[in-house]
């Protein structure tokens, strides 16, 4: 047996399931990428439906794409919108690297495209609904990059979830220039700076894609396409595209708009939701009404998502979970992890403190407490959100006299220490 994985197996010794961690019933493949398999899952607690996406580590090492999966992990966790696969928590074993998403279970949007192309009507709800998440990631300085109907999924109302922010990218990746320089994307619905290889701008880069799939959905096929890629690309860098023939003259105009070659010139989000043909109907979006950042929100005081590398680099390939480490050792560092929110974490800490006359002071999640004889003695406590549930607490202590921690204060904090050992394991 693996180590985070278990079979089940019937009394005729047939297997039955494969479980995660105990957590997840291991289902059907639902789809397979260049690094990742996504699977159906479900939740062992709940019953509830989950889409597991299984990604090699070692393929990724080899590809150098850690970064890349760390930035994906902390960006889908940042993003909570109804339009974005929520990520719900992320497991690792020593040679896979396990994301459990919400399950989107009406499929990909690409699938029912190519079943047939949609009326105006419908092509225009996917596309507000696109936008708004569009609009809503662009606001949070993410942006996605890739794109395309195999990107999007539809629940089980039929509303549109955006899945894979693998190629996103976060404004901190953005040059001095302003531009983003990464080659990425699908040659199909590529914007034709990203051929040019000059630079970029995310949030033009992902109004052009926006185009191609809205030219898509009303088609039912691709505006630019040939057999020959370098005719392709020609047809993008032209922006030579053709639309059908029961195109209504509103919608040609905005695709034009939208599918403009030259990034300087073309729509913005802005700019798209006071689009007459964008507009009809729309119950969904407001036109920025008072700034263009009027909807800008800063994000919330939270603690910072911790990854599973984060975690296999603390643990080297102990269990973690429910354990203070270093107890009792003369460490400057320690940490356990907790089921309680970081809110009641902080709290209970700085209430415990302040019962012991230290000087508590609070910067976000991190607390510095000071002992009676000023800097004599200090203690930093961080949390950061592991999974969902599921927080680790980070302590240093510097100069402790008396060792108010050891003696006063840790044996009052046990109730806060997660007892599973289940959760995350190295192998
Ligand atoms: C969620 N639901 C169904 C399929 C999925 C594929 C990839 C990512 C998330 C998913």
């Amino acid at each position: 047996m693996v180590e985070g994985i278990s079979i089940r197996q019937d009394t005729a010794g047939e297997e039955i399931s494969i479980n995660l961690f105990k957590k997840y019933e291991l289902g059907k493949l639902l789809g397979c990428g260049a690094f990742a398999k996504v699977y159906h899952g479900r939740d062992l607690r709940t019953g509830q439906s989950v889409a597991i996406k299984a990604i090699s580590k070692q393929r990724v090492m080899r590809k150098n794409l850690m970064a890349q999966i760390k930035r994906e992990i902390s960006i889908m966790h940042k993003l909570d919108n109804t339009h974005i696969v929520h990520l719900l928590e992320v497991l690792a074993t020593k040679t896979k690297i396990y994301f459990v998403m919400e399950f989107a279970k009406g499929g990909e949007l690409f699938t029912k495209v190519a079943n047939g192309r949609f009326s105006e009507d419908l092509s225009r709800k996917y596309f507000q609904q696109l936008i708004s998440a569009v609009r809503y990631c662009h606001s949070r300085g993410v942006y996605h990059r890739d794109l395309k109907p195999e990107n999007l999924l539809l629940d089980d109302n039929w509303e549109l979830k955006i899945t894979d922010f693998g190629l996103s990218a976060v404004t901190d990746q953005i040059q001095p220039d302003g531009l983003l320089h990464t080659l990425c994307g699908t040659p199909a619905y590529v914007a034709p700076e990203i051929l040019a290889k000059h630079g970029y701008d995310g949030a033009k880069i992902d109004v052009w894609s926006c185009g191609v799939i809205l030219f898509v959905l009303n088609a039912g096929y691709l505006p630019f396409n040939d057999t020959n890629l370098m005719a392709m690309y020609r047809k993008i860098y032209k922006g030579d595209f053709r639309c059908p023939k029961w195109t209504s003259p509103e919608l040609k105009r905005f695709l034009s708009r939208i599918l403009d070659p030259n990034p300087s010139t073309r729509i913005t989000v802005d700019e798209i939701l006071l689009d007459p043909w964008f507009q009809k109907g729309n119950k969904q979006i407001k036109p920025p009404v008072v700034t263009e950042t009027s909807e800008f929100k800063e994000p919330r005081e939270e603690a910072r998502f911790l990854n599973a590398f984060d975690l296999i680099s603390y643990s080297s390939g102990t269990v973690l979970s429910g354990l203070f480490s270093g107890i009792g050792d003369p460490v400057s560092s320690e940490m356990f992890v907790s089921a309680e929110t970081p809110e009641r974490i902080i709290l209970r800490i700085s209430e415990l403190a302040d019962e012991e006359g230290m000087c508590v002071v609070k910067n976000g999640m991190v607390l510095k407490l000071q002992g009676k004889n000023n800097g004599c003695c200090e203690l930093t406590v961080g949390v950061n959100r592991l999974t969902a549930e599921l927080v680790v607490v980070d302590i240093t202590r510097g100069g402790f006299e008396g060792d108010i921690w050891n003696e006063r204060l840790k044996p009052r904090l046990s109730d806060l220490v997660h007892q599973s050992e289940e959760h995350i394991s190295g192998e």
